[in-house]
């Protein structure tokens, strides 16, 4: 009873996890100032370790103007804390302070941010400096690296632009490797034979990043923190918005160099960072690499296995234009959010998704609460065992990806673009 009373006391005064929600001026470089909203006075935000399967009580405070949420991304929990309000998470009032329990699982390379509106104000939302690293750990965790670093891509709209011609496409001056540009943050510190796990998050709200290690390669263990069926070795690799890939680098090039984004001109406003072994000085190295290559399927079993009893959903992607100026409508089996169908799920059945673009962009698409299997992109062969919580369908192609229904709530299903979700591009599963 006093052990009891004692804990609940303890959970009232000291959360496990604290976040406030505060207005920052993030310096990516001495010559750019970028007014935005932080987790924590940083960009990104805080890295949190957490156990899976162990309870953590969680506390966020809104300092912010606006009302947020905060969407914990990878991570199967209930509606009710999953942070999206189309899921029926309550929004945080600006000057309130909310307090719940979550239990991390599965376990992997998470993330959280907002998940909020951002319109025409390209500040706002996943526009701004709201993302943060998870790591949910696994008691069998092997560990077997000697240095583990987390980088977060990200891509900000530095000058005072505005949108009054009503225009939601975006266009970024600053680039950033965890909220610095190329040259202005701490190096990342290695030595000579090191094993350096590198956890490189797509923070961006729209774009699609390619990025190398010059002298060096990757061997890809995870996508979207799952451990890939067969790890394969890579020169760059691709991350579209929310993806993570989890990569080893073994440090065996000493010297000075930069890790970084394949194409120039967006290495040239600032997505870079630089790898310095001890001992090396100089300035830091680039080279380029040969053409963009990368397929999901690489990372796949060997041997596709079928999943028997499995309901298929078909779900078309199309714009529709408004009007000159004006961003296209994003429709979901013709109709936007809130309009859009609201599947119905039964617990315990396997759905295969087939997603079929047909518009001129590529959509990183991304499941809440749930992880799904991919199962075929862009007129590949069937694949199978790689897991994964977003998926880029590339324009004009249909990936199809399947997931069990085992965990029941409303599950939003949505482009991870946030001019494209702003704009309708969302639905809700239900449970039966
Ligand atoms: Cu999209």
């Amino acid at each position: 009873m006093a052990a009891a009373a004692a804990r609940r006391l303890h959970a009232l005064t000291a959360p496990d996890v604290s976040l406030e929600i505060a207005p920052f001026l993030l310096e990516p470089s001495p010559k750019h100032r970028i007014q935005t909203v932080a987790y924590n006075g940083q960009v990104p935000g805080p890295l949190f370790r957490m156990r899976q399967g162990r309870e953590v009580t969680v506390q966020i405070c809104n300092r912010s103007a606006d009302p947020e949420v905060v969407h914990w991304h990878g991570l199967a929990l209930p509606s009710a804390i999953d942070g999206a309000m189309e899921e029926g998470t309550p929004m945080i009032a600006p000057g309130a302070t909310t307090r719940f329990s979550l239990t991390p699982s599965p376990a992997g390379f998470r993330w959280f941010h907002t998940h909020t509106f951002a319109g025409t104000d390209l500040r706002k939302a996943q526009y701004g400096g709201q993302h943060g690293f998870l790591m949910v750990e696994a008691a069998d965790s092997p560990g077997r690296f000697d240095q583990e670093v987390f980088l977060a891509l990200h891509d900000w709209q530095g000058r005072d632009m505005g949108s009054d011609d009503g225009s939601m496409n975006p266009v970024y001056d600053v680039t950033t490797v965890n909220g610095k540009m190329l040259g202005f943050g701490e190096p990342i510190r290695v030595r000579q034979g090191q094993r350096v796990l590198m956890h490189i998050l797509n923070s961006s709200p729209t774009e699609v990043h390619w990025v190398a290690l010059a002298g060096h390669r990757f061997r890809v263990v995870a996508l979207d923190g799952n451990a890939v069926p067969t790890p394969q070795t890579a020169d760059m690799l691709r991350l579209a918005p929310a993806e993570r890939v989890s990569a080893m680098v073994e440090m065996n090039a000493p010297g000075v160099w930069v890790f970084g984004e394949v194409r120039k001109h967006i290495q040239a406003t600032g997505m870079g960072c630089v790898v310095e072994y001890a001992g090396a000085s100089g300035k830091p190295v680039w080279q380029q690499p040969a053409d963009l290559l990368w397929n999901y399927s690489q990372f796949a079993a060997q041997m596709a296995q079928p999943t028997p009893d499995v309901q298929h959903m078909e779900f078309i992607f199309t714009s529709k234009f408004q009007g000159h100026g004006k961003e296209e409508l994003w429709r979901i089996n013709g109709k936007s959010y809130p309009q859009t169908d609201e599947p119905v799920l039964t617990a315990g059945q396997r759905y295969r998704l087939l997603l079929k673009n047909d518009s001129m962009d590529d959509h990183p698409m991304h499941l809440h609460r749930h992880r799904f299997e991919v199962r075929r992109v862009a007129g590949s062969s069937e694949m199978s065992g790689l897991l994964k919580d977003v998926v880029l369908v590339p324009s004009k192609t249909t990936a199809e990806v399947e997931f069990t229904a085992d965990n029941p709530g409303r599950t939003l299903f949505h482009c991870h673009q946030q001019n494209h979700m702003d704009r309708g591009f969302m639905m809700v599963f239900r449970y039966a």
